[in-house]
């Protein structure tokens, strides 16, 4: 094919239907095994763990390839604990000054969180993705981004995927309102806190609510013209 810009050939990696099932089982149930943690052990987890989930995150697909995401990482304790700090302001509004809702109260009643955050303080590292909403040129203009939630969502994605497969636990935290975090991690105007991650081992005596994941039959429709 013609091209006015640079092209390679990509050849896929191709198995024999056997071979894709299997691999498609092992892979489903090694993510099924992930489970959201807010129970960590402070045992250090080498740096290089979390650059390789975040080079993981960074090949995600993205609206016209802009890549519209950052990880800040955080691991010396002042910034946690003020991290911690902020983060608890937030959500004592939240959970001891009624700005849940009833129905959000009883939505996330089984997973009984409270305001108070220690894990922020427990983990080896924080890193928090930041979604930029627009790009700036070097001159200061404005860059339009495309499709930033689906994009920055999707490498957040294959983060936590990444984390897990490194027998690393994290949870996707989004003390609300957010705003604190742009602050704390110095980030510019046109970079919005998008999702909070500790990161740590889990600890030898966490425990996660008993939850179940919808069937396949709800999750995947079938849909057929059959005119
Ligand atoms: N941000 C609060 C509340 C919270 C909201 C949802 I939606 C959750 O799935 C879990 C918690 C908190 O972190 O406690």
């Amino acid at each position: 094919m013609e091209h006015k810009y640079p092209f390679i050939p990509y050849v896929a990696d191709r198995y024999d239907e056997a071979e894709m099932i299997r691999r498609g089982r092992a892979f489903y149930e090694h993510v099924d095994r992930r489970r959201s943690v807010r129970f960590f052990s402070g045992e250090p987890v080498p740096r290089e763990c979390v650059e390789l989930a975040v080079l993981a995150a960074n090949t995600a697909p993205s609206g016209a390839h802009q890549q519209p995401w950052k990880f800040v990482l955080i691991g010396d304790q002042a910034t946690k604990r003020r991290i911690r700090q902020a983060a608890e302001v937030e959500e004592r509004r939240n959970y001891e000054g009624g700005r849940l809702t009833p129905e959000w109260r009883e939505a996330l009643a089984p997973l009984e969180t409270t305001s108070d955050k220690g894990y922020l303080e427990v983990v080896p590292w924080i890193v928090v993705c930041f979604a930029e909403k627009y790009g700036v040129r070097p001159d200061g203009s404005r860059v339009k981004h495309y499709y930033v939630n689906e994009s920055v969502g999707i490498a957040c994605g294959l983060f936590v995927t990444a984390l897990h497969t490194m027998g690393l636990s994290t949870l996707t935290h989004t003390p609300n309102p957010m705003a604190f975090l742009s602050e704390i991690c110095a980030r510019p105007g046109n970079e919005r806190p998008y999702i909070l991650f500790p990161i740590g081992y889990a600890a030898p005596d966490a425990e996660v609510p008993d939850l179940t994941r919808k069937p396949l039959r709800e999750a995947l429709l079938h849909f057929s013209c059959t005119s």
